[in-house]
């Protein structure tokens, strides 16, 4: 059977394509940096990257992208004089593996050189407990007596897609400390990296040839004897508040945890992670493939969660690299939030406060993007301060090798009511208004302050309209009155209305204090008539299908496989004025099923089947996004065999590297934490059935065929269960700790729960 806690692989060949792939899958992370799943021996050519969370640079005028730190994790082995690599012609057997349990990589390869053999071992984690602190494991042992050299310490030579961004590094000795320093190049942040070994054997000299600043640990290996030794390095820069200066806060944090040891600094670790999955994992009983595919995802989630008080969000390639620009878009709330929310709240409020710390980069983006915004206009790609990174040209024609004008940045102004819908939907879901009050409903209302100024009202028609934008399927570009989008804007008038009055009751004077500061309070009668009067298109009152924008239905027929069937290049890209999907009806991705998906709870399940129907033959699904989106609302009609299979793609896309790479020509490789959040989505909200709103918790289970039980934990309000779903059953285990007693809807009739006090409701599973 499976292992359902790792994966592993014995493949070391070489080569751009196998490095990069399974650099994503094998990465680990701890919200602060990412490390890929590269060997302690690679350098930039393996594209070795340790990607810092929150702090980005800009070269010249390429793309901002996020900094990679030097690379403390290096250490490259000789025997008898000649280097080894798993990539070179010595190996005879390689396995690395990575543990689901406390994202720990695990690598073993056996090298044989002129009749001798050397069996290499090291396991690194990035501290769960300790954000800057990276550790790793590493042991030799040689079959016969041979002169080793082990050459461990900080890698000065740094991949970058669009460096360098630290260039001019120092590097130093402190003592036993390597210390190596650099400031970015546009905005001078300052990034450290101290390394220290806990070691004791071998001669030690300093080296600092070739870029890199390293011991050179020289022994007399003895036949069968392990030489083992503790690597200990921390990452600090100027967006950490330390008292001290940052090398003197390295230097220290590195003695530290050498003097802890290695062993009390793992067991740290996997106590953090252990209190993750005791609340973040999800069991389902009878379907090993499943399992493992969404544990893996949820493992994906976890370590790209932001740490605690930093206000990161999570990008859309996680912490894999610098690709898409290390950049946060509508992935984070629209398909990550949901598994933060129902299980780790506490991430959730970091990624909303993301939103928060970002909104001045909003307000810029609306002055200056167009004509008399006004409010918060999100960035298409957000980084540290909210100013937009998406370029006006942001894909790359392979024919031409010129950039094609998109409107992602200018058109697709749905972010900002993604990001308004989030906030709610945090409150909504954890009763929790202090978001709110520090900032949240500063964010709201000036979402929907950019609608308003966005809007048009038709006289003719007595309505306002939301004209000229980009829905989710980004083939169709400056359209009008796109279903998903109107709707999003119309939730956020919505959202600001019910903003105002919970505030009026409930925090009156921060009402006041928060209308004067952002001077709004002459515009809140119009975000009242903008929720009743704002258009957003009607299902057709025959077929039940809702035009995705106007004149949708008037594009030629096509199916994605002729399309594709005329591409002249792999990497043609289908949209941007003269993509070939653009005068057809091939969507690349969930636009009006993502809109249904969204608003689970608005329309009948006729409405989600026929749109279903009519649009899931047009779609590309070119984007990870859109599978799972799909997924869910088959799952609401019953299409469960099909949900089924569209949450495995969604659920594999990393394992097994389904996905594009290129836009264009623009590299995207990297992994896909929206992919990771659409998994978990689709197993606990879709198959589970889970509907959380302000007022209950409903649970209509409609488990696959293979699934004998699904097991999840949920935070409500505050409060905890433990939930259990048979084909026949729910069982609910409420915390003991519980503050209250909640009445759940199981298949529609109550369950009372009271705190520590296990119910079960037999039930009949809808057809
Ligand atoms: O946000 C998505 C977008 O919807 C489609 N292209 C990729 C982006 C990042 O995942």
């Amino acid at each position: 059977m499976k292992n359902l806690w790792s994966i592993s692989t014995n493949e070391f060949a070489g080569g751009k394509e196998s490095l990069m792939r399974r650099g994503n899958v094998y990465q680990i992370a701890n919200g602060y940096m990412g490390y890929r799943g590269t060997l302690d021996e690679f350098g930039p050519e393996e594209s070795v990257g340790s990607t810092l969370a929150g702090i980005f640079d800009r070269v010249g005028s390429a793309w901002r992208e996020p900094v990679n730190a030097p690379n403390a994790g290096f250490t490259r082995v000789s025997l008898d004089g000649a280097e080894l690599s798993a990539l070179g012609r010595k190996v005879r057997h390689h396995e690395q593996t990575l543990h689901f349990a406390n994202a720990v990589f695990a690598r073993e390869t056996v090298f044989a050189s002129r009749g001798k053999t050397l069996t290499l071992k090291s396991s690194r984690f990035l501290s769960a407990a300790t954000p800057n602190l990276g550790v790793v494991q590493f042991s030799i042992r040689c079959d016969k007596a041979a002169a080793v050299t082990i050459r461990t310490g900080i890698d000065c030579n740094i991949w970058d897609l669009n460096g360098p961004h630290l260039p001019q590094l120092t590097a130093e000795k402190h003592g036993s400390v390597l210390l190596v320093q650099g400031v970015t190049n546009e905005s001078a942040k300052r990034v450290v990296v101290a390394e220290a070994v806990g070691l004791d054997f071998g001669t030690e000299t300093h080296e600092t040839q070739g870029h890199r600043n390293l011991r050179a640990i020289r022994l007399h290996a003895e036949a069968g004897k392990t030489y083992t030794f503790h690597k200990y390095y921390a990452v600090f820069t100027d967006h950490d508040a330390v008292g001290t200066p940052l090398p003197a806060a390295a230097i220290e944090a590195v003695r530290q945890a050498r003097a802890l040891g290695y062993q009390a600094c793992l067991g740290k670790h996997n106590a953090e992670w252990a209190r993750k999955w005791e609340r973040c994992d999800v069991r389902i009983e009878g379907d090993d493939e499943a399992q493992h595919a969404l544990r893996y995802s949820i493992l994906q989630l976890l370590m790209a969660a932001p740490v605690q008080g930093s206000a990161n969000s999570i990008p859309a390639r996680a912490l894999s690299g610098q690709v898409y620009k290390g950049a946060i878009f509508w992935d984070t709330e629209m398909y990550m939030l949901p598994f933060f929310l129902h299980t780790y709240p506490e991430k959730a409020v970091e990624l909303m406060r993301y939103r928060i710390k970002t909104l001045d980069g909003a307000r810029r983006k609306a002055a200056t993007e167009g004509p008399g915004y006004r409010g918060a206009f999100y960035a298409w790609e957000s980084q540290e301060t909210g100013d937009d990174a998406c370029t006006y040209f942001n894909v790359g024609d392979p024919f031409t090798g010129r950039d094609l004008r998109t409107h992602f940045r200018d058109k697709q102004v749905h972010i900002s009511g993604d990001v308004a819908i989030a906030m709610w939907e945090y409150f909504k879901l954890t009763g929790d208004d202090s978001l709110l009050l520090e900032g949240g409903a500063e964010v709201i209302l000036e979402c929907a302050r950019f609608y308003y100024s966005y809007a048009y009202f038709k006289r003719d028609k007595g309505r306002y309209e939301i004209l000229d934008v980009i829905g989710p399927d980004e083939y169709h570009e400056r359209v009008n009155n796109n279903a998903f989008t109107s709707t999003v804007a119309k939730e956020t008038f919505a959202i600001a209305n019910a903003t105002v009055d919970h505030l009026r009751k409930n925090h009156p004077k921060a009402l006041q204090a928060l209308l004067r500061k952002i001077d709004i309070q002459g515009e809140l009668p119009r975000f009242r008539e903008a929720e009743n009067l704002l258009y957003v298109p009607a299902p057709d009152p025959q077929t039940g299908v809702i035009e995705q924008f106007d004149g949708y239905f008037q594009l030629g027929d096509a199916t994605v496989e002729e399309l594709k069937a005329k591409m002249v290049h792999p990497n043609e890209y289908l949209g941007a004025g003269q993509g070939l999907a653009v005068a057809t009806k091939i969507i690349k991705q969930a636009d009006v099923v993502a809109m249904l998906n969204l608003l689970r709870t608005r329309f009948s399940t006729e409405i989600k089947k026929a749109n279903w129907e009519y649009y899931e033959p047009r779609t590309e699904h070119g984007s990870s996004l859109s599978a799972s989106a799909y997924a869910m609302v088959a799952i609401e009609f019953g299409k469960l065999d099909f949900a089924y299979k569209y949450f495995l793609k969604t659920a594999k896309i990393d394992l097994e590297a389904k996905y594009k790479v290129y836009v264009g020509n623009i590299f995207m490789g990297g992994s896909h934490p929206a992919a990771n959040g659409g998994t978990w989505m689709t197993a606990v909200l879709g198959f589970g059935g889970v509907q959380a709103d302000e007022n209950r918790v409903a649970i209509n289970p409609r488990l696959c065929r293979k699934w004998k039980s699904l097991q999840f934990q949920l935070v409500y309000q505050g409060d905890g269960f433990k939930i259990k779903i048979t084909k026949t059953s729910v069982t609910i285990n409420p915390a003991r700790t519980n503050t209250r007693k909640h009445t759940l809807l199981v298949a529609g009739s109550p369950a009372k729960c009271s705190p520590g006090k296990p119910v079960t409701v037999k039930y009949r599973q809808a057809k």
